[in-house]
């Protein structure tokens, strides 16, 4: 008989196909984002430019029935937005082409309602084509707002002829003005002038993006982001991207678009923000075969809106209304900080400038945060763990400063953790926790607890984890910190832990 392999020759080949697993790492647990929900998501920081006839008549909403002529800027300059959001770390910019007055912001070929018929630029100006080169000039991704309700379009109501002229708008704003990374559609649907309500061709728009614009993430009223919910800058304390799909959502264009959606192995189910069941830690192998519970899953991580300003747009009465050091910070950690993309709104004013009190209270904020993590003062620390699955997956990827490396405890681990054994003690009040989110979202509870006197002292507690947690506590001294995953969907893993001190 011919054998093919040697005793030494299989034992070489079981070492290879082991060492070969060991380096693939965890298998992801679905549901996971797509390249371009993970590439949002590593955004953090990405900010909306509510601009347009608004601004000139000091309204939030507009009727429809504005007069071009009212729209006359100043001093518009897009490099100065532009500047002004890059220094304060932003990454992407959306600006409302067109709000629910129709007013449009280029000059669309399908309406007389937009800049060119307004004094500004002699008629021949186009603020999109403005805004995008700029950013595309510094390297700042642009994103488009188009409002699906349109209070000056005729047609709008009549749902069919509607459809097509949103979609012949969509294709200018698609088409003209380079790489667009986001759309945002906003929820809004009120009448149309014949009385009645517009059914919007959610599956014509997406099929649209998709085609023109595969790498844009389509937000709010969209398959790929979904709306925190609220307008003051407040993620949920458990912020899961993972989402149960209900079955009346499964045909929902918004599911149907969404290409995670899948039959996950859940040990949980999760529904809205509660998780309905527990299982022991014996299931957590993250191996689906031995799961009981299935459900259809799918990634829709939560994007957190809020305006600098009590308004969407610019009113000269708000100017000392810019919200205070304090309250952004407050915003940052509890969107940031709680597994959201943050979506500031700083509203250009009537010159067509980014207003200065709003540009000093940005920069007083980047500094603030900048300040704050500079230094990583868990990066000293020696980190012990248990059991890990395999080489290249231990503590020390807990604090190498890459969220793409991560640490995993051995399959079957009890609540698993770690300490960090730091060389002298450290005074800390922000606790940070990452998970590798290309892989799933898994962390379900955790808890941090730190070295004090002779003792363990709980010093903070939560849920969720996602993309990034930021926990402010009062500040701690000590050597010695330890983490534990008490919950977990699948095999907990980790990419990055930090500990850092706000400035005083
Ligand atoms: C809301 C709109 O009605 C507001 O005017 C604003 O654009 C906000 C971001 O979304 O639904």
């Amino acid at each position: 008989m011919r054998r093919v392999f040697s005793a030494p020759g299989f034992l070489l080949a079981l070492c290879w196909m082991t060492a070969a697993f060991a380096q693939a790492g965890a298998p992801p647990l679905y549901p996971v984002p797509t390249a371009q929900q993970a590439a949002w998501q590593e955004m953090e920081f990405v900010v909306f430019a509510h601009f347009g006839v608004n601004t000139f008549t000091d309204r939030e909403w507009g009727e429809g029935t504005e007069d071009p002529a009212i729209f006359n800027p100043t001093e518009f300059d897009a490099r100065q937005w532009v500047s002004a959001i890059k220094d304060a770390g932003a990454k992407l910019l959306i600006l409302t082409c067109k709000h629910h007055d129709g007013f449009c912001l280029w000059p669309s070929a399908y309406t007389e309602h937009s800049v060119k018929n307004s004094p500004w630029r002699g008629g021949k100006g186009d603020v999109v084509k403005e805004v995008s080169t700029a950013c595309h000039e510094a390297g700042i991704k642009f994103g488009v707002y188009l409002s699906p309700w349109d209070r000056h379009e005729k047609t709008y109501g009549d749902s069919p002829r509607y459809n097509q002229h949103f979609l012949n708008q969509l294709r200018e704003l698609l088409t003209k003005y380079g790489e667009v990374a986001e759309v945002w559609f906003d929820g809004a649907n009120g009448e149309g002038p014949n009385g009645k309500r517009q059914e919007y061709d959610l599956t014509a728009y997406y099929s649209l993006i998709r085609e023109l614009q595969p790498n844009a993430v389509i937000a709010i009223m969209g398959p790929d982001v979904r709306w925190v919910g609220n307008e003051s800058g407040v993620a949920a304390e458990t912020e899961w991207s993972v989402r149960v799909v209900s079955a009346k959502g499964l045909d929902d264009p918004r599911t149907v678009f969404n290409k995670t959606v899948c039959e996950g192995p859940v040990q949980y189910l999760l529904d809205g923000n509660k998780l309905q069941k527990d299982v022991s830690f014996s299931h957590l192998t993250g191996d689906a075969s031995n799961l009981g519970e299935r459900a259809p899953l799918m990634w829709y991580p939560a994007e957190t809106d809020v305006s600098i300003r009590p308004g969407w747009f610019y009113h000269a009465k708000e100017d000392d209304k810019v919200k205070s050091l304090d309250h952004l910070l407050d915003i940052y950690y509890n969107s940031i900080g709680r597994n959201s993309v943050l979506l500031l709104n700083i509203p250009p004013d009537r010159r067509g400038l980014m207003h200065e009190n709003d540009v000093k209270r940005l920069k007083e904020w980047r500094g603030a945060i900048d300040k704050t993590f500079k230094t990583n003062l868990a990066a000293k620390g020696e980190v012990k763990t248990g059991g890990i699955l395999s080489d290249g997956f231990g503590g020390g990827k807990l604090i190498d400063d890459n969220n793409a490396t991560y640490w995993a405890p051995e399959y079957g681990a009890q609540g698993p953790s770690f300490e960090i054994e730091l060389p002298a003690p450290v005074r800390f009040d922000v606790i940070e926790l990452r998970e590798p989110i290309r892989l799933g979202q898994r962390v379900a509870g955790f808890t941090v607890e730190a070295w004090l006197g002779d003792e363990w002292k709980t010093i903070a507690e939560g849920t969720t984890v996602g993309y990034k947690r930021l926990m402010r506590v009062d500040p701690v001294e000590t050597a010695k910190v330890r983490v534990t995953i008490g919950k977990s969907r699948g095999l907990p893993l980790l990419s990055q832990f930090g500990l850092y001190k706000q400035p005083e």
